[in-house]
């Protein structure tokens, strides 16, 4: 039986971008929005720099009207001859997008609120009164040859028919992208899939999606996004932006990576991940989580017994990222109580201590002893194991349990000078 024919083959979907689409990292707008976030001239330069290295598609810059400093900054970042295009972000005001044409950058975000709230809330004008600025700002933009797209904040809170009115108009002036924002984090993936594959249906133009990360749905939002035929995901270095941020890149790489291992592999550069990650967290004077998306500093650390025989026999059953994609290595944890003897028999391999399967066995009880009192460093095992072992050459021991007990005597003596 053929493939095509086979009631068991992949249903192609159609609508699906999930192997064919763009990051627009805006670390150096959104990121900027952050509590901790002052970058200066330098920083910025070198953030543009680091992204443009990781192969991000895209990267879009404050707006040039928020002060001299980001102007003149934005200008830097545009001569920095990166391979990336640059984006500024505007209101959609014609005040901005007169100075915005004046600057270097490829193309400008354009972006109005659209919901009751920001309607009412911030800049009080009609929906009739939206659709007019849009035309003027639009036309205008793309009077003078730049890159245009037209979002709509807060879309998510917004009433359908209207939003759908507002990006059939843009589309038919001919913006490039349509944004759609869930400015404060509320929208879940079902509701994403069906409002992005509302909108394919409604507009001709791309599609960007931009997802902040209130009830921890920014990563799975932006793959739903992508699988309803959203082409454009908006991305911050480690997630920072207002409030609690945005889809992290990291953790976005991570999805896209699992979903096409080879398109991710070969479109970015992911052993940079960690080094674009810590320089920001550095900028920000933040941390990296230690549950962070591949970086985290246990993001590949195996610790139960059966965990660790597993990973050690075949790092699959365990692991979805591989991380030497990622310029990763694994640890597997043994200095515990949950620890296993294949574990500890895969160390004193790599340390070269020769061992049977029994000793390893009885130098692991111990372990598991001592660690019920507390947990082990990775040197007190390897020196637990070392002097173990010689003990067990030097047959002074009447037998391995007493061997065992001694190695750990002389590790506890060790721990309290
Ligand atoms: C903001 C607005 C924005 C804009 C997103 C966009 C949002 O925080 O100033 O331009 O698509 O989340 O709505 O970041
Ligand atoms: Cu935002």
């Amino acid at each position: 039986m053929s493939t095509a024919s086979s009631p068991y083959a992949r249903i192609t979907d159609l609508l699906s971008n999930i192997s064919n689409f763009n990051v627009i990292d805006t670390t150096l707008r959104e990121g900027e929005q952050f509590a901790n976030a002052f970058f200066s001239t330098e920083q910025k330069l070198k953030i543009a720099k680091a992204l443009d290295d990781f192969g991000v598609e895209y990267i879009e810059l404050t707006s040039p009207v928020a002060s001299e400093q980001s102007r003149e900054d934005n200008e830097k970042i545009c001569q920095l001859g990166l391979k990336c295009k640059k984006l500024a972000h505007i209101r959609c005001h014609m005040d901005d997008a007169k100075v915005g044409v004046e600057t270097s950058v490829d193309g400008l975000s354009v972006v109005i609120g659209t919901s009751s709230y920001l309607r009412k809330f911030s800049h009080g004008k009609s929906m009739e009164t939206i659709y007019q600025v849009a035309e003027e700002v639009v036309t205008f933009i793309k009077s003078k040859g730049k890159e245009v797209r037209f979002s709509s904040e807060d879309s998510f809170r917004s009433d359908l028919v209207d939003l759908l009115k507002l990006y059939r108009h843009v589309d038919k002036l001919g913006v490039n992208r349509v944004g759609v924002a869930d400015t404060v984090g509320c929208a879940h993936p079902r509701q994403v899939y069906e409002l992005i594959r509302t909108l394919r249906g409604v507009v001709n133009c791309d599609i960007e999606c931009h997802f902040h990360n209130d009830t921890g749905c920014a990563v799975a939002n932006a793959y739903c996004a992508l699988e309803a035929g959203a082409t454009h995901i908006d991305t911050c270095i480690l997630g920072i932006g207002e409030r609690n941020g945005i889809t992290p890149l990291g953790g976005f790489t991570a999805r896209m990576y699992v979903a096409d291992k080879a398109y991710v592999t070969d479109k970015y550069n992911l052993h940079m991940l960690r080094d674009i990650e810590n320089m920001v967290a550095d900028f920000v004077e933040i941390q990296i989580p230690f549950n962070n998306y591949i970086t985290g500093y246990c993001a590949f650390t195996h610790k139960a017994g059966i965990h660790a025989k597993a990973i050690i026999n075949n790092p699959t059953t365990y692991e979805i990222l591989r991380p030497e994609d990622f310029g990763m290595t694994r640890y597997v944890s043994i200095g515990h109580r949950l620890t296993g003897w294949n574990a500890v028999k895969s160390r004193c391999e790599q340390l070269d201590l020769h061992l049977t399967d029994a000793e390893i066995k009885e130098i692991t009880r111990k372990i598991k002893e001592l660690a019920d009192i507390k947990p082990l460093g990775i040197e007190e095992v390897d020196s637990l194991l070392r002097v173990y072992h010689t003990y067990i050459e030097s047959s002074n021991y009447e037998n391995m349990t007493a061997a065992a007990n001694a190695a750990g005597d002389e590790i506890k003596q060790k721990a309290s000078n």
